[in-house]
């Protein structure tokens, strides 16, 4: 059971029936696998059941999702802003997919205030900060993608779910749970899976394009993060990995190549807790994850200002990287106990 009211959807649908034509569907910026899958997938249900419906996606993105060009009816905001926001004006109805405050869209949402559109919400992340009353938040579900799945066949549109629509949520699927090693202790995860399967979704493809695209570059510096600069600190079930700039040249960066770098640690038996600073530009990306109770988006919030969620979090600093290294390294004792009993339950 998801958070999906059948209700809501009922009064969402007979609305739909007389008044939407056009509908725009909109995710976070940087989209990952599951904003991809997600918002492909719900914009092929929508597009077979007859409504003139489109994606923006805020920025540019890899091509997790496979055959790509199978998809029709997306747009990158930052690419083409006029398309993009004449999309948006007509529409009669936006879905907001995989984020749960209006921060996170970034650029398309600076005119959407004063349009006053009707929305509706699909999200797993906790505290959504968007007023609708069409609002499908649910953080116990692995994925913004397995909860369209439940949407999709909520609102009757079982028929108008084929392969294409089926790859794409699936995608999303893997792409939140990193191939059902996280988030995916519910069942009812797997009643889902095997409906997108059965609906034509090769999960095989899926797991090319989501994992097996390293080029030489990142996998060599993957290689390196891990030998040359990763810290592991055993008595706080916890390790570091820091990239600095000129490493970063060395290795021919590009955005999106240290993407996972941070979920490593967490295969070292014991540790729970693991950091990864990126230098970047003008501030120090950060991300976070932990196995258990260590709530990390709560630990980004109060120290970096950060958030996402229990597991998987993000922050930055704009202080010296070095300085946000020592910062992090002091706070370890303060959660000694907490690691610990954390580590504890784990074994
Ligand atoms: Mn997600």
């Amino acid at each position: 059971m998801t958070n999906i009211d059948i209700s809501t959807c009922h009064s969402l649908l007979t609305w739909m029936k007389e008044q939407v034509k056009k509908i725009v569907i909109i995710t976070h910026s940087n989209p990952d696998g599951d904003a991809l899958g997600s918002s492909l997938g719900l914009n092929s249900v929508l597009l077979n059941a007859g409504y003139s419906s489109a994606v923006v996606f805020p920025t540019d993105f890899p091509p997790l999702v496979p055959d790509l060009n199978k998809y029709s009816n997306w747009v990158i905001y930052e690419r083409h802003e006029k398309a993009a926001n004449q999309l948006i004006r007509e529409a009669d109805l936006l879905f907001f997919l995989d984020f749960n405050d209006l921060k996170r869209m970034g650029k398309p949402a600076k005119n959407l205030e004063k349009l006053s559109k009707k929305v509706v919400l699909i999200d797993h992340h906790p505290q959504p900060a968007i007023d609708t009353p069409f609002l499908f938040s649910d953080t116990k579900v692995s994925s913004t993608a397995e909860l369209t799945y439940d949407f999709v066949i909520k609102m009757g549109w079982e028929e108008q779910l084929d392969a294409t629509g089926a790859i794409a949520l699936l995608t999303g699927i893997i792409a939140d749970t990193a191939s059902f090693s996280h988030n995916a202790r519910r069942p009812e995860l797997y009643s889902a899976v095997a409906a997108l399967i059965s609906k034509g979704a090769d999960q095989h493809k899926i797991q090319e394009a989501l994992f097996n695209t390293n080029s030489e570059d990142r996998l060599r510096l993957l290689g390196y993060a891990l030998s040359e600069k990763m810290e592991v600190f055993p008595e706080y079930h916890a390790a570091i990995i820091v990239l600095t700039k000129e490493e970063l040249k060395k290795y021919n960066f590009k955005t999106g190549d240290t993407e996972g770098f941070v979920n490593y640690p967490l295969s070292i038996k014991g540790i729970i807790f693991s950091s990864f600073f990126l230098e970047n530009e003008e501030k120090i990306k950060i991300s976070f994850r932990s196995k258990g109770g260590f709530a990390v988006n709560e630990f980004s919030a109060k120290h970096f200002s950060g958030g996402g969620h229990l597991n998987a979090a993000g922050g930055e600093s704009r202080q010296p990287l070095g300085e946000a290294i020592l910062k992090l390294k002091a706070l370890l004792p303060e959660y000694a106990e907490i690691l610990k009993k954390e580590s504890l339950q784990e074994e």
